[in-house]
């Protein structure tokens, strides 16, 4: 397993192998049944290409009204929790003092991207945001704590590990496009990211 460095994000490449992926897709099943995915609208009005849903105590959203995380799905009723299996890799890598209150779920079919963010809406910024890639391949971008300037790329396949803290917490971050079709893991094809975070 390589363990790369770039800008302060470690990436640990295949770290979930494909065994492990098939049982977390299997323990996504009931998620996505519970709280189904959603497409986000973002306060401008817009229509994000990624569909997403939550699991955990809090969710993040977002509509006309903003981006936030909130603690019920936006058709109602809580969040289902969030599984052992994708908890276990939050202890086994980043802490086993706390446990996160949410866990980000987020879609690409063909042709969804998510343009150069960073995540802020979390309470405390010394924990880490820890992702997880399945499916098809993702072309993710990073760049710096301010808009501009230089960016680098690195391809994120299946089994992918990533995890931002220090200072590369606050730092811009995106996905160009997937590689649609490149894995076989999802029935439907396309790309399943789970970020574990802190949220408060
Ligand atoms: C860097 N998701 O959900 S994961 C997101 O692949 C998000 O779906 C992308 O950006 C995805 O907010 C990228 C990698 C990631 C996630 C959270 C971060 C990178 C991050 C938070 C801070 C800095
Ligand atoms: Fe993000």
């Amino acid at each position: 397993m390589t363990r790369v460095v770039l800008r302060g994000f470690e990436i640990r490449k295949g770290y979930i192998d494909p065994a492990a992926q098939a049982r977390l897709i299997a323990a996504l099943r009931p998620i996505l049944k519970a709280a189904p995915l959603f497409r986000p609208v973002t306060p401008s009005g817009k229509e994000m290409s990624v569909r997403m849903t939550s699991a955990g105590d809090l969710g993040w959203v977002t509509d006309k009204a903003g981006y936030r995380y909130q603690d019920k799905h936006p058709k109602g009723g809580v969040w289902p929790e969030i599984p052992p299996v994708i908890l276990d890799i939050w202890h086994d890598l980043v802490s086993t003092e706390r446990a996160p209150d949410c866990c980000l779920i987020n879609y690409y079919g063909e042709g969804a991207k998510m343009g150069l963010h960073q995540d802020k809406d979390e309470a405390d910024f010394s924990w880490p945001v820890l992702s997880v890639s399945l499916g098809d391949d993702a072309l993710f971008r990073i760049g710096n704590t301010t808009r501009g300037g230089k960016t680098e790329s690195i391809w994120l396949g299946s089994g992918d590990v990533v995890i931002m803290g220090g200072p590369a917490r606050l730092a811009y971050h995106g996905i160009d496009r997937i590689r649609y079709g490149s894995s076989r893991l999802l029935p439907k094809g396309g790309r399943i990211n789970l970020t574990l975070r802190v949220a408060c």
